[in-house]
């Protein structure tokens, strides 16, 4: 296949890359670093210092043999996306190209709006890209499980049947999102929806839940093919923060009570089902929603995890509740739908003792590197 990758420097997006090009597809990448410019901006770099794209491509073809090309740029200047759209003619276009830090979107009203003006921009501007260059191309597109918050009743997968004074009708599931950057994504969702309805395009939105680990076959290839690993405030997410935590001997930060119930997926299995979703395509005019998970944790659940296999390797773990930086629910109700994914092929890799214990050993490699400043929240959301 030929891929689009937009994002791909990201947490995501170049492992992605990687793990697409190693089984021989044609890959291209897209990204404007914006990541890394909010990472120096806020002082939250990741743990080992990243090669630039070409640096990172060059080597990646070294150790695999395999090409994947770079395009710098920014999905908010049309000409340059559907340019990059019509030279590379994808089947499939990856979209992770937006600000993913819920932290980050409720610093100020300068970091929501840039949050806010470029998700949906980019967004847009991939619509139309595909509309005008590649008109069957499949986009799957990067949602998050955080679109449906935590309401007091199941959580379907993307659609609900709603009866009504005698009367069906299928709607988008209700979604309350809690952060600015969780809403943008919501609003993506419906941006897709009325161009797949209207235009019949061909869609898969994807709501992920936080992901976890920096170990891929790609990866473990060399050192410096490793993605970002943040575990600060504004971009690590909890369980990678909370590992980087007991590898530097600093108290382990539940916010609030730890109730809060997520969704957590490897990083493996991100990979995994990105390339089922790329392998079946929905078809032209659905929009296809899956849930992207596989285990259901508190954050009490995953600190006592930490512990327990952290104190086994002798890192003497604490726990010390913070106080909730962010508005959420701390003791609530949660049971999402993942069947989907499940039913396309995926096999999960589980939060096992081995997978913690691998986790700790990679960070421990790099412990003097942690920077101890980054790790209590920054941001209040009021
Ligand atoms: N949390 C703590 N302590 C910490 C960090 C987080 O208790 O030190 C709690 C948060 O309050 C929250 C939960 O852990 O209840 C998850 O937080 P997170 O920072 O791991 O995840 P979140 O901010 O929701 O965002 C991350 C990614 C985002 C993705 C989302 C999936 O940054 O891009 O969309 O996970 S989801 O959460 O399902 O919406």
């Amino acid at each position: 296949m030929r891929i689009l990758i937009l994002g791909g420097d990201g947490y995501l997006g170049w492992p992605t890359a990687m793990h697409f090009a190693a089984r021989g597809h044609e890959v291209t990448v897209f990204d404007n670093y914006l990541r890394r410019r909010i990472a120096l901006e806020t002082d939250s770099e990741p743990l080992q210092p990243l090669l630039n794209l070409h640096e990172r491509t060059l080597l990646f073809e070294a150790e695999a043999g395999k090409r994947i090309r770079v395009v710098l740029g920014d999905c908010c200047d049309y000409e340059r996306l559907v340019g990059t759209v019509r030279e590379s003619s994808p089947e499939v276009i990856v979209h992770y190209a937006e600000q993913p830090s819920a932290p980050y979107s409720m610093v100020d009203r300068r970091a929501a709006s840039m949050t806010f003006q470029n998700n949906l921009g980019a967004t847009f501007n991939v619509v139309w890209a595909v509309l005008e260059a590649a008109p069957q191309c499949h986009i799957v597109k990067l949602g998050t499980m955080g679109e449906y918050g935590t309401p007091n009743i199941d959580i379907e997968e993307g659609w609900i049947e709603i009866q009504h004074k005698g009367r069906t009708q299928k709607f988008l599931y209700p979604r309350q999102a809690g952060s600015l950057y969780h809403t943008t994504k919501v609003l993506d969702t419906d941006l897709l929806w009325f161009y797949v309805r209207l235009y019949g395009l061909q869609v898969t939105d994807l709501m992920q839940g936080p992901v976890y680990g920096q170990r891929t076959p790609e990866m473990d290839m060399h050192e410096d093919l490793s993605t970002a690993f943040n575990y600060d405030d504004i971009f690590g997410t909890v369980v990678n923060r909370f590992v980087a935590q007991a590898v530097a001997g600093v108290p382990l930060t539940v916010y609030g009570k730890g109730g809060q119930t997520r969704g957590y997926l490897n990083i493996l299995d991100t990979l995994q089902c990105i390339e089922l979703a790329a392998n079946s395509p929905p078809g032209s005019g659905q929009l296809r929603v899956l849930n992207q998970f596989t285990e259901r944790f508190s954050v009490n659940q995953l600190a006592d995890r930490v512990k327990s296999v952290g104190d086994k390797m002798g890192m003497a773990v604490e726990i010390s509740p913070v106080e909730n930086p962010r508005k959420e629910a701390e003791d609530h109700y949660y049971n999402p739908v993942h069947s989907g994914l499940l039913e396309l092929g995926l096999t999960p890799h589980f939060l096992t003792d081995d997978a913690m214990a691998s986790m700790l050993e990679r960070v421990a490699r790099h412990r003097d590197s942690i920077d101890t400043r980054k790790i209590l929240p920054r941001v209040r959301w009021s």
